[in-house]
């Protein structure tokens, strides 16, 4: 009987969750122009099933692509045969989410038996949303909890509201997850509320800031994505929505802000990572976003969190001229990332986002930026590609600790220069 269970349940994971036996993540150095060409025409062919972790824009930074099994030899042979060097960065890419899952159950249990949420462990988004509760009964003069809409699948979308009173206060954004396979910026934020919630009253900085502005922290940007990404595929990236006229589902939520929507770096079609959708602010989590982010009317930052590659980027992304305010957000940027990399020497770059990735259209922070909100800014969290989306848990807390120091220093910068 227990053996019958055993292969029952054996069965029904093989068959809704997507598995990735033997795919490997290469990583490619592009040495020439044609090389990123190629590599490019190789990116929109969304048929070809490789999954680009990082895309080919400049012979500086790799290209990182999961490979599945069956195509390995093709794509190797390909490569080698087109004089464009790579290493392999992950040998098998199912031996890493088995090592991850084995992780969270185990973790599950021991939290069970405490009752305390594990900081240095990934969670679902019920274990999230519950530690939410449990953090605003704990600071109720601090912590609310407010729902800012629905996502598309009728998941609630919380951010924390971190105040101490007073109506119409300015107040400063924060997001993370709202690409759901980048599980490291949702873990990170759950430390970082915590940590704003225990430093309140401790630290002179957070406690003076929260004198006079609001934080808002919301964890989980892509609710759907992120259970999908537990439940089904780790890979997930976009929404859930339904394409018409597509079998592929979803839409890169972070090409889909009306800032130079379906330009250059964007995909149009619907089976591409980083399908744009069919209008600016189809998806109703950035829809809700924006309604929040308008109807407040008073955010004097906002920072949308992304992983991985270990960068703080500031506008534009749709356009490589530069910001009016370049010089202070590269400023503040460089001071911000001192700060990050004093903890524990994680390296980063910072620089705007066309270039110092590439073109990227419709993202967050470049609507942020045009609507007036100067200090707006993303982070890509580590690692720089031993692991890239499959941090092992063990660098979740430093990843939080180092990432809350940048953060507190942009936040203090926005504190003493109120516009
Ligand atoms: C981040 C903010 C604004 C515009 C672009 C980015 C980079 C981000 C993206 O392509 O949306 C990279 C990432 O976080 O999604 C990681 N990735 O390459 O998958
Ligand atoms: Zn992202």
């Amino acid at each position: 009987m227990r053996l019958y269970l055993a292969v029952f349940a054996l069965l029904a994971a093989v068959h809704c969750e997507q598995l990735f036996t033997g795919d490997q993540v290469l990583r490619i150095h592009a040495q020439s122009e044609d090389h990123l060409q190629i590599l490019k025409k190789l990116e929109e062919d969304v048929n070809n099933e490789l999954d680009f972790w990082t895309y080919a824009y400049s012979t500086e930074r790799p290209v990182d692509i999961r490979v599945p099994h069956a195509k390995l030899y093709a794509v190797k042979d390909f490569l080698k045969e087109s004089n464009i060097p790579f290493t392999v960065m992950i040998n098998n890419v199912q031996e890493l989410l088995e090592k991850e899952k084995a992780e969270m159950l185990s973790n599950a249990k021991m939290e069970r038996s405490t009752k305390n949420i594990n900081f240095g462990a990934y969670h679902d988004l019920e274990t999230l949303y519950g530690f939410m509760d449990t953090l605003v009964a704990s600071h109720p003069n601090l912590i609310s909890k407010v729902n800012i809409g629905n996502s598309y699948e009728n998941r609630p979308m919380y951010a924390l509201k971190f105040s101490t009173g007073g109506a119409g206060r300015p107040a400063i954004w924060v997001d993370a997850g709202i690409h759901a396979r980048e599980w490291i910026t949702q873990a990170s934020a759950v430390w970082i509320a915590n940590k704003i919630a225990t430093d309140y009253g401790v630290d002179p900085s957070v406690t003076s800031l929260l004198g006079q502005m609001d934080i808002y922290l919301m964890i989980v940007a892509n609710p759907d994505g992120y259970v999908f990404s537990h439940t089904s595929n780790r890979m997930w990236r976009k929404t859930r929505s339904v394409n018409s006229g597509s079998s592929c589902r979803g839409v890169d939520p972070n090409r889909n802000w009306d800032a130079g929507f379906g330009g250059p770096g964007a995909s149009k079609d619907p089976c591409s990572e980083s399908y744009h959708g069919p209008y600016a602010n189809s998806e109703v989590e950035v829809k809700n976003i924006v309604d929040f982010v308008t109807g407040h009317g008073n955010f004097k930052s906002y920072i949308s969190i992304h992983a991985y590659s270990q960068l703080l980027m500031y506008p534009y992304g749709y356009q490589c001229t530069d910001v009016p305010d370049k010089s202070e957000l590269h400023s503040v940027g460089t001071a911000a990332i001192q700060e990050l990399t004093s903890l524990y020497n994680t390296r980063y770059q910072v620089g705007s986002i066309c270039k110092i990735i590439y073109q990227a259209s419709g993202g967050s922070i470049d609507w942020t930026y045009n609507i007036g909100i100067k200090y707006s800014y993303a982070f890509e969290l580590r690692d720089t590609g031993f692991y890239g989306f499959l941090l092992p848990a063990e660098q979740i807390i430093p990843t939080a600790e180092e990432t809350w120091l940048g953060l507190k220093y942009i936040m203090g910068h926005v504190h003493n220069n109120l516009y």
